[in-house]
């Protein structure tokens, strides 16, 4: 029997199949290889009981993305939701989330929630002129009102979706406004997992479609860039993917050089999205000096370990513990 896992509680995986929810265990073989399973995950079930509705998972199917704040896996787009007030719209934040985005090579759609609360199109005009040129799909919502939820709820269809937004800009509630449009409920789960289902503690998905599945997260802000090198973080902006030609500059990391070649896809994008460019630019480098330190240790240690063959790490195995040393998730989705 085939499922998909809709929430993980300890060492139990609720599943949805077409028999209702199963509540799962893994198999041990799974634990012996390792074997993680995420929420979003296809899933092999086995031994199946009805009356007990319960079963163990023997396989997992191959994932078409697995993120990891919060983890959940086959993810086809992130919801990324800003409030326009309370919290104040925080534009570094939100391309943090974007390029955490393309870094996972995932679509955003831009949902800019509490529409009601602000008083005048100015805002909701800087935005669309920042925000417009990079083509991805923006809304603007009232979870409290229910204004935009129409718009919305089109671009969930078959997709599995996930709302990600620093806490309080209303994820929780725009799933709400969502459900009740549809007069759907969360799917019912046994009394045991019941108190769960309206924390955001754990991830989880709601179906609101016969495919398509939306998923919470709690609110989270660790979005730093410290596990990229400085020169991969032009790839998480879409303002230079059309550049036809690269930088003359060997290792130029288009942040004032002059004579760069980005010049001016920088003097056509907005000031704020260079400034969080730089920044994160910023702290690749912080990485980069860090991992440069660890690995000239590791060279010194590996040194006098082996004193008789003094053998040295090569540049390329240096590379590699780097690429490792990133989230596995990137092996997992290139
Ligand atoms: N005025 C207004 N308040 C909202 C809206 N959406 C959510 N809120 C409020 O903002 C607060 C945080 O909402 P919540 O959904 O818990 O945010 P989350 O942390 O992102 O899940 C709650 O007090 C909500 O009532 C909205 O569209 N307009
Ligand atoms: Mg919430
Ligand atoms: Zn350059």
């Amino acid at each position: 029997m085939l499922g998909r896992v809709i929430k993980i509680f300890s060492d139990f995986y609720y599943v949805s199949t077409s028999e209702g929810i199963v509540e799962a265990k893994l198999r041990s073989v799974l634990k012996k290889q390792n074997l993680e399973v995420f929420t979003g995950d296809f899933v092999v079930l086995e031994q199946f009981d009805i009356n007990s509705m319960q079963a163990f998972i023997s396989s997992v199917k191959e994932r078409t993305s697995l993120i990891s704040r919060p983890k959940a896996a086959n993810i086809s787009q992130v919801i990324i939701v800003s409030a326009l007030k309370e919290p104040d719209l925080n534009f570094e934040q939100l391309d943090r989330y974007i390029a955490h985005c393309e870094y996972h090579k995932i679509v955003p759609i831009l949902c800019f929630n509490k529409e009601d609360i602000v008083d005048t199109d100015k805002l909701k005009d800087a935005v669309c002129k920042i925000y417009e040129p990079l083509k991805y799909n923006i809304v603007f919502t009232s979870a409290l009102q229910k204004t935009g939820i129409e718009e919305l709820k089109p671009l969930l269809k078959d997709n599995t979706s996930i709302l990600c937004g620093s806490s309080g800009v209303g994820k929780s509630s725009l799933i709400n406004a969502i459900l009740n449009n549809s007069n759907l409920k969360t799917s019912p789960i046994s009394d045991k997992t019941k108190k769960g289902v309206h924390t955001t503690r754990h991830c989880e998905l709601i179906s609101t479609d016969e495919n398509s599945y939306i998923v919470d997260s709690p609110g989270f802000s660790q979005l730093k860039f410290d596990f990229l090198l400085p020169s991969e973080i032009q790839n998480l902006f879409t303002e230079f993917k059309n550049i036809d030609k690269a930088c003359r500059f060997k290792n130029c990391l288009h942040v004032g050089e002059s004579g760069c070649s980005f010049q001016k896809a920088i003097d056509n994008m907005s000031v704020s999205r260079y400034e969080s460019y730089k920044k994160f630019v910023k702290e690749a480098q912080e990485y980069e000096n860090k991992i440069s330190k660890i690995s000239i240790k590791e060279e010194a240690r590996h040194k006098f370990n082996q004193n008789k063959i003094m053998t040295k790490i090569s540049s390329k195995k240096r590379n590699l513990s780097r690429k490792t040393s990133k989230q596995n998730m990137y092996k997992e989705e290139t």
